[in-house]
């Protein structure tokens, strides 16, 4: 009998397992005013009023613009946040979350 050698099998689960982190995504409307969405996203997601605009700009020439991501409990949260400051206020401001890859 030939002789065979086996190698360890030692595919095991990584030990420290990451968080699936998911994403805020800012949704574009033609109702709600562009200051609006940055205080907002100034109020919300600790951005600079810089960083702000330029998020408010992708969304509303692209349709939609991530704006951050976090673990799920906290995007989750952030984006109703959010969306309700807009719906308080009367307008269709929507913030959605999806999974990373
Ligand atoms: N499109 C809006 C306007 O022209 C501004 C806007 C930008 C609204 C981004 C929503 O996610 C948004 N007043």
């Amino acid at each position: 009998m030939p002789e065979t050698t086996t190698k360890p099998r030692t595919k095991v689960k990584p030990q420290t397992e990451r968080p699936k982190l998911y994403k805020v995504i800012l949704i574009n409307d033609d109702f709600t005013p562009r200051e609006f969405v940055v205080t907002v996203l100034k109020g919300e997601f600790k951005l600079s009023e810089d960083q702000a605009h330029r998020i408010m700009i992708t969304a509303h020439r692209r349709g939609a613009c991530v704006v951050a991501v976090f673990t799920r409990d906290v995007a989750e949260t952030k984006a109703t946040r959010a969306t309700d400051a807009g719906k308080a206020k009367g307008y269709p401001l929507l913030f959605t979350t999806e999974p990373e890859e």
